[in-house]
This record gives structure tokens, C-alpha cells and sequence, in this order.
């Protein structure tokens, strides 16, 4: 089966984890990703490249629940440059619009190339003939030319999850033409808002002087050319499994619990992030400490819970980050608690999905503040898991989500005056306002779930495949 399946997910990472027990070694992975993918996967017979998550590990494909794995191996010196480096210290901050300076090392360069390489050799091994490869991501953007060229039978897609910066930015990079170069490798290049597509189509026409016409590009091959067709393709959830949790007793129980713990403060306000500096969580800290320090919340009116869970800890900006926040938490419970309330209760941990979807179901406010995002997956999952049609998500313009998420009450968060009185406004919102706007976003995220997101991106891929048959 491994050298002939007819669909491919290639991704960063394997949708597994390895555990501690040699006999049983092997866990499914948590994700979005993973629940959309896995049973397209699944029921074609089909295959999954990726790193397993450890350095240095070498092993042989293996079956688990039904799908062939194809672990690539990476080195510790692999991760620190292909991955840490040039996916996270480079690439990642530049298409975060430079929140963060990117870093440009050479030998980064040559070690994402090096990477690259090894996985399109992996997916063109476990490829059948004429097969479908779908390649995930910033961290496998030369993929798709690689693939092309070992395997011009292959129909190949590729999604975008991050956002792809306009070409002012993008500019920057010394490898712009060869990154570019790489993405038009594919059949369908998929992003998550049109207006990344349109910066795309857009540095393909500076670079290249390509031909774009309504996300169809014409790219030059030996004999003629072939169209590319660069679209978004907004990602989602998987929102009836959000929905079934929300409606579990236990699960509305611990909301009520948590509640409790934190001493039934007037609002509970939620932010739960990653630990990244693209997230805002400086800026929403800035913003509910002033409120408290201006006595427009006081004591017990408010409590803010922020979960950050640990991420790219090797990397220095993301240090700094934690250093910055933890600083900024400590100063506003410092000044704002007493001995039975807590201003913000910070939480540099990981949880089970269930005590999210609790913390979900008890927060009156869900604060997504991200400064840019390609969707924000968080939004999404407060609106399903709100089966009791409560709760107001506070929404920034620059997530993916909030193409989609028009509800919501819109914040820049850059603009601390702004983004206070969001706070306030979706504290005090009328109940019968929050349950409408909860009513037409609830609408979305089941229109558009995770499945109907890949349905789309995979019918736009089948059409070229019978396009050439
Ligand atoms: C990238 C793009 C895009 C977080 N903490 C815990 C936990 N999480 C889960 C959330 C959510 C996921 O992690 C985070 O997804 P986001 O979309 O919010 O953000 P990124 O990780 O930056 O994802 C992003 C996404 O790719 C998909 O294309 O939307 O823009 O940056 O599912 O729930 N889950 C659990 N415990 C935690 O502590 N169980």
C-alpha cells in the first residue's frame, strides 16, 4: 500500500504523539487538522507524511488505526534550524506582518531546503500513481515545486494556514522567488482570507509577471503553461464534537464549578492562546488592567482567566514574551487583588479539551485579540461550544475569523481606548442582544465546519485531477 496511495496528507507533523509506553507507543494528536483529514485519509487507503516529534528517531512507516504513517526523520540540528529557525524566527514573523523582527540566517535557509526535499522524496515514495497530495503549511512551502518535479502525474494542493503578508513585507525575504517558486508548484494553493490570496496573486504578478485573473494564475511550463488557482479557503472546526462536549452534564457541571472557584465574579472574561507573541495577549492585559485601575471594573466585577499554553519555548522572542506577560499579570494582581478575588487568574498550562469547552461554556466574554491570525480556531470553538446560545465573543479584525464572524464585537487591538470599551460594551450587552449575535454566529460555524472546509478544497482539487484525465 505505501508505494501506491492515492491520497496524501503531507504535514509538519505525523497526527500522532509518542508516549512512554514501548508496547503501546502511539497516541492520536488533538487538532483540528487531524479530526478533518484523518477519515478522508482513512477511507481512500491513504497515507500521512510527517515528523513524529521527536529528534533523531528513525522509523519505518507503520499502520495506525487505519492509516499508512510515513515518519520523516528530523535531527536536533534539523529542528533548530529548519524548524525553530527558519520556520519560526523567520517565516513566522515576517508573515505575521513583523510583529516580531524576523531573522534571516543562511544556513537556516539551506536547512529548510534540506528539509523540504526530504519530505516531497517521502511523499513521492508513498504517492500511487496520478495520486493527490495535499501539503500543509509555512514550514513546507517548496514542497509542492519539489513534488511537481519528481512526480509531474501528481495532482498537488497545498493550504496556507498562516497569513501571507503583502508584498511590501513579503519583499524582504532573501528566498522571496524560490518560496514563491515553491508554492506554484501546486495545482490549488489555499488560503485562509481572500485577502491573502490576493497578496500572493499579487507578489507572484511583481516576481514573476505572471498573468493572475480572479485566482487563476498562468504559470509558464517547457511547453505552454498550466493554471494555478490561488483561493481562500477559510478553515474551521469540528463543531458538532464543540457542540456534543458543551451538551455533557459533567462538562456544564465544572463550568459551574469554575465559576464557583473563581468566587462568581460579576463577568468572567476568557482569552486561551498559545503563547505567542501574534496573539495580543499584552495588549488585552494592557487593556483590563487600565479598566480596573480606572475603577470602571472594581473589585469582583470582573475576572479575567487567561490560559497560555506553552509554545516554541526555545525560541527567544517567545521567552521574552512569557517574561513580559508574567510581569504584566503579576502588576495588575499586585495591585487590583484582595484576599478573596483575583483580577487575572493566568495559567501557563495545557488542558484536556473537556476543561476547555468548561471554560468556554463559564466565560461571559471570550477576548480574541490577536494583533494578526490567519483564522483563530479559539473564536470558533467558544461560538459552537455556546449551546446555551450565551456569551460574547469580542473579535479582532486582523484574525482570519473575523471575515466570517461578523457578529462579533469587532475590536483593533491596538487601540487600548477601543478595545476597553469593547470590553465594557460586551460586559453590559442586553441579553437579548448577545443571544441574536450568538444566533447568527452559531449559524456560521455549523454552516462552515471543518469537513465542509476540506470538502471544498478537495472538490477544487478532484476538478483538476479530471480536468487532465
Ligand atoms: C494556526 C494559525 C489557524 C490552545 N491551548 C490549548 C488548546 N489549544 C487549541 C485551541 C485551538 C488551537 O489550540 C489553536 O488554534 P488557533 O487557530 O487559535 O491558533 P494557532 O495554534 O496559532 O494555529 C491559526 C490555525 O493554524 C488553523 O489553520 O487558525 O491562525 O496560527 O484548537 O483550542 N487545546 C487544548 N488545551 C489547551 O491548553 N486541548
Amino acid at each position: 500500500m505505501s508505494a501506491a496511495a492515492d491520497f496524501v496528507v503531507v504535514a509538519n507533523r505525523l497526527p500522532v504523539d509518542r508516549g512512554d509506553d514501548d508496547a503501546d507507543p502511539w497516541r492520536r494528536s488533538p487538532g483540528g487538522l487531524v479530526t478533518a483529514l484523518e477519515p478522508v485519509v482513512r477511507s481512500t487507503g491513504g497515507a500521512w507524511v510527517g515528523w513524529a516529534g521527536q529528534p533523531g528517531l528513525e522509523i519505518e512507516p507503520f499502520e495506525f488505526d487505519g492509516v499508512h504513517l510515513v515518519p520523516v526523520a528530523l535531527s536536533a540540528e534539523d529542528i533548530a534550524q529548519y524548524y525553530e529557525g527558519f520556520s519560526n524566527d523567520t517565516i513566522w514573523p515576517l508573515y505575521h506582518d513583523v510583529i516580531a523582527a524576523p531573522t534571516y540566517h543562511r544556513t537556516w535557509w539551506e536547512a529548510y531546503v534540506r528539509v523540504n526535499r526530504r519530505f516531497a522524496e517521502a511523499a513521492a515514495a508513498a504517492a500511487g500513481d496520478g495520486a493527490t497530495v495535499w501539503v500543509h503549511d509555512y514550514q513546507l512551502q517548496l514542497v509542492p515545486r519539489m513534488l511537481r518535479e519528481l512526480r509531474p502525474d501528481l495532482v498537488i494542493g497545498y493550504f496556507h494556514h498562516i497569513p501571507f503578508p503583502a508584498y511590501g513585507i513579503f519583499s524582504q525575504l532573501p528566498w522571496r522567488t524560490q518560496v514563491l517558486d515553491g508554492l506554484l508548484g501546486a495545482d490549488v494553493i489555499g488560503f485562509q482570507r481572500v485577502a491573502d490570496a490576493g497578496n500572493f496573486a499579487r507578489a507572484v504578478r511583481r516576481r514573476f509577471g505572471y498573468e493572475t485573473r480572479a485566482g487563476s494564475i498562468r504559470v509558464p511550463t517547457d511547453g505552454g503553461h498550466r493554471t494555478a488557482v490561488a483561493k481562500a479557503y477559510p478553515i474551521s472546526i469540528d463543531t458538532a464534537s464543540y457542540e456534543e462536549l458543551a451538551r455533557r452534564p459533567e462538562i456544564q457541571a465544572r463550568a459551574a464549578e469554575i465559576r464557583e472557584e473563581l468566587g462568581n465574579p460579576g463577568a468572567v472574561l476568557l482569552g486561551v492562546d498559545r503563547l505567542d507573541y501574534t496573539k495580543g495577549i499584552r495588549h488585552r492585559l494592557k487593556a483590563v488592567g487600565e479598566l480596573f485601575d480606572e475603577e470602571r471594573l472594581g473589585a469582583g466585577d470582573a475576572t479575567l482567566v487567561q490560559v497560555a499554553s506553552p509554545s516554541r519555548e526555545r525560541v527567544a522572542a517567545y521567552m521574552q514574551l512569557r517574561d513580559e506577560i508574567e510581569l504584566a499579570v503579576g502588576r495588575i494582581n499586585g495591585d487590583h487583588d484582595t484576599m478573596g478575588f483575583t483580577a487575572v487568574r493566568y495559567l501557563h498550562h495545557s488542558y484536556p479539551r473537556e476543561e476547555m469547552v468548561a471554560l468556554y461554556l463559564a466565560a461571559d466574554v471570550m477576548l480574541v485579540t490577536a494583533l494578526r491570525d490567519g483564522m483563530n480556531l479559539v473564536a470558533k470553538e467558544y461560538v459552537a461550544s455556546r449551546v446555551d446560545g450565551g456569551g460574547v465573543l469580542v473579535l479582532s479584525e486582523f484574525a482570519g475569523a473575523a471575515d466570517e464572524l461578523t457578529q462579533a464585537v469587532r475590536v483593533n487591538p491596538h487601540d487600548i481606548e477601543g478595545l476597553k470599551d469593547a470590553v465594557m460594551t460586551a460586559i453590559e450587552m442586553p441579553a437579548e442582544e448577545r443571544r441574536r449575535r450568538m444566533r447568527a454566529l452559531r449559524r456560521r460555524v455549523r454552516d462552515n465546519d471543518v469537513a465542509a472546509w476540506s470538502a471544498r478544497f478537495l472538490g477544487d482539487l478532484r476538478a483538476v485531477r479530471e480536468g487532465r484525465a
